[in-house]
């Protein structure tokens, strides 16, 4: 682990903010440095379970999102060709939004109108939004395992509104593989947002 990534294991705020405004200046990779903050919050969730880490796991969302303020703007290069629209949301029974937004920030910044359902977010609003505005691609966000059938039941709704074939799925998230991918009946997964932007790009020719 770096620096970074031991400093937000440690909640060490100002440090963290700190060291990702010192590398930047310094002229490193902004990429490197959103995965140095990534493991360290791979790093933080190891052994999640009792009520007093949770109280470090939200500190540590919290660092996480003070850092992204600071590395987002290097991250993208704001596009001006638009892509399409994406609607995207964590789906039911999940509240983490971290990496929802993260994946946003990017789709954004390569020229996609992105529709943030939130959190949370029930079947039926995937399928709502789909038919309010016209999308091609649905994202879907899950973090826990528990995450998996309500991904499946999204796109069991998308299909029982006759959608399935107007829209490609892609889940994201630490908990997704291939094999949850089948499961639930997407189109494709990631563990990466940038990834994930390559692929929806690909989708709608834009790559
Ligand atoms: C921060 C955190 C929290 C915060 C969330 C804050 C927030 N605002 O999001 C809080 C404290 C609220 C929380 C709560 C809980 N958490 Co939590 N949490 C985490 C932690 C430490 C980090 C998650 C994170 O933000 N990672 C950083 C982001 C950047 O990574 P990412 O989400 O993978 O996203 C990247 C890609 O996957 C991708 N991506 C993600 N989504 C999408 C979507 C699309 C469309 C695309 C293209 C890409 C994409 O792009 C991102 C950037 O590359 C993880 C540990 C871990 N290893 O993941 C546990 C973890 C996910 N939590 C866990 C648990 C159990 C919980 C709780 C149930 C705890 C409890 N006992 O109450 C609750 C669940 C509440 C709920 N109903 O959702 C477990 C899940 C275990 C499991 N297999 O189910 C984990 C793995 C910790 C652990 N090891 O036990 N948590």
């Amino acid at each position: 682990m770096n620096e970074i990534s031991e400093a937000i294991t440690n909640l060490e705020e100002e440090k963290v903010l700190r060291l990702v405004k010192e590398k930047l200046d310094a002229g490193e990779d902004p990429i490197k440095l959103l995965e140095a903050c990534r493991m360290g919050m791979t790093e933080i969730g190891k052994g999640s379970g009792d009520t007093v880490f949770l109280t470090d796991l939200i500190m540590a969302g919290e660092i996480f999102n003070e850092a992204m303020e600071i590395l987002m703007p290097k991250l993208v290069g704001a596009s001006t060709k638009s892509l399409g629209k994406v609607v995207i949301g964590t789906v039911e029974g999940d509240i983490h939004n971290i990496g929802k937004d993260i994946a946003i920030n990017f789709l954004k910044a390569e020229g996609f109108e992105v529709i943030d359902l939130g959190v949370d977010v029930p079947p039926q609003k995937f399928v709502d939004a789909i038919k309010e505005h016209n999308t091609p691609i649905v994202g879907m966000s899950g973090l826990l395992t528990l995450s998996i059938e309500p991904m499946k039941k999204a796109i069991e709704a998308i299909a029982a509104a006759n959608l399935r074939d107007k829209v490609k799925v892609i889940i994201g998230g630490e908990r997704t593989d291939q094999n949850v991918s089948d499961y639930v009946g997407a189109d494709a997964w990631v563990n990466d947002a940038i990834d994930g932007v390559k692929i929806i790009k690909n989708w709608v020719g834009g790559a």
